[in-house]
């Protein structure tokens, strides 16, 4: 695999010979600075890509395209921003680079109630908590319909929590919500966030769905034309939450998804943390199904708890079995003859990060020990096949 590690620009605390030093060869960004649903222009593209050569590294995959909320909603100016669209994948493809990951969930991007959750040897880790989930939720939103979202348990739990726990705490799981996480395109007030909910209550799974459907046969043809590699990032968490549609969370959804545009441009990012954070998915099967559609990899694990909450946990541990799912993209690598883009996706807060403001899950040491141990079971895995110990 191609050894990358995603960089949020100039102003990331993380720098360029800090990711060379980590072991990637490759560097995933984005322009994060040109509002969501403008065109980026070819001379915005290769200044970007002219800063990352400059230090030695090559820029293979835009994480992320933003798609926009009306776009998503099916409004009718999403005949404007589809068209923006198709201009950057020209502008992009025109500089050479070709692999565009994105997000399709409404309203959030990827979520989690506690970014620091304390683990035993004191780094700190992101975690999702759904009695916390369930408590921002039916006590601070006051969402209408969120009890029917809930267990009765969960409920119990929740309303603990919330009475248990000062103002400060209900602050932080406000701000974790509605802040947005790196490389999220949107924050939100509790007012902001409730009309946007409430704009996705007259849409629902199926119209949903059939947007998606219409942006990606309105792009399709261009990446086809311009030779761009489309690639959906799954949902994080892949389950609704706030009572929004979520529809790239599980095999099916991911099936259904490539049929939309029955081409290999049309493809996936495989994200190991996000499709494995619901136990019915097998992600090592999902690789195995859809290698030949997946265009780009993030690797993570997390560790699963019975009512749905997870903890991100070390790369090589948790609910993801990761030597199964490395020998399974090796074995397509092999098989289409290329190479994919991979980058460890998070890490926890470890060693002298614990002293700095990082963002949150895109810590240096933490991602570096991800790469590091990725590295090693790629190494292995070839090994034992280049000596047929094992066949791919
Ligand atoms: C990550 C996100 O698995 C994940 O959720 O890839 O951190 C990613 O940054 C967001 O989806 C935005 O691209
Ligand atoms: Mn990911």
């Amino acid at each position: 695999m191609l050894h990358t590690w995603r960089w949020f620009g100039p102003d990331d605390s993380v720098s360029l010979m800090d990711i060379r030093q980590a072991g990637a060869k490759g560097i995933v960004t984005a322009l994060h600075h040109i509002p969501n649903g403008e065109a980026w222009t070819q001379a915005a593209i290769l200044e970007r890509k002219q800063q990352i050569e400059t230090a030695g590294l090559t820029w293979e995959v835009v994480e992320s395209v933003p798609v926009h909320e009306a776009i998503k909603r099916g409004l009718p100016e999403r005949e404007a921003y589809v068209a923006s669209y198709c201009e950057t994948l020209r502008n992009l493809a025109a500089s050479g680079i070709h692999t565009v990951c994105y997000n399709f969930m409404p309203v959030l991007d990827w979520t989690r109630t506690n970014l620091m959750v304390k683990l035993a040897h004191g780094g700190t880790a992101l975690g999702l908590s759904m009695v916390e989930l369930a408590a921002f939720d039916l006590f601070i939103l006051n969402r209408e319909k969120a009890a029917s979202t809930y267990s009765p348990e969960i409920i119990k739990k929740a309303s603990a929590w919330y009475n248990s726990h000062d103002q400060t705490a209900h602050d932080v799981l406000i701000q974790n919500l509605l802040a947005g996480l790196p490389g999220a395109e949107e924050s939100y007030s509790l007012d902001t966030l409730r009309a946007a909910i409430h704009a996705y209550e007259e849409i629902g799974v199926g119209q949903f769905r059939e947007n998606l459907r219409w942006f990606l046969q309105q792009v399709g043809p261009t990446a086809r034309e311009v030779g761009a590699r489309l690639a959906i990032h799954p949902d994080d968490p892949p389950f609704s939450i706030l009572g929004l549609p979520r529809i790239v969370s599980t095999k099916a959804d991911l099936q259904a998804i490539l049929d939309m545009f029955p081409y290999p441009e049309n493809g996936l990012t495989l994200c190991t943390g996000s499709l494995g954070s619901i136990a019915q998915n097998d992600v090592s099967e999902i690789a195995n199904e859809f290698g030949d559609r997946i265009h780009f990899i993030h690797l993570r694990n997390v560790a699963l708890q019975d009512d749905g909450s997870f903890t991100e946990s070390d790369h090589l541990e948790g609910n993801v079995n990761m030597v199964e799912v490395i020998t399974q993209l090796l074995r397509w690598e092999q098989a289409r003859e290329l190479q994919l883009p991979m980058r460890p996706d998070h890490g926890h807060q470890l060693l002298s990060d614990l002293h700095l403001a990082t963002q949150p899950g895109y810590t240096a040491i933490g991602r570096l020990k991800g790469l590091a141990e990725i590295s090693g079971v790629e190494k292995a895995v070839q090994y034992l096949h280049t000596h047929s110990y094992i066949s791919l």
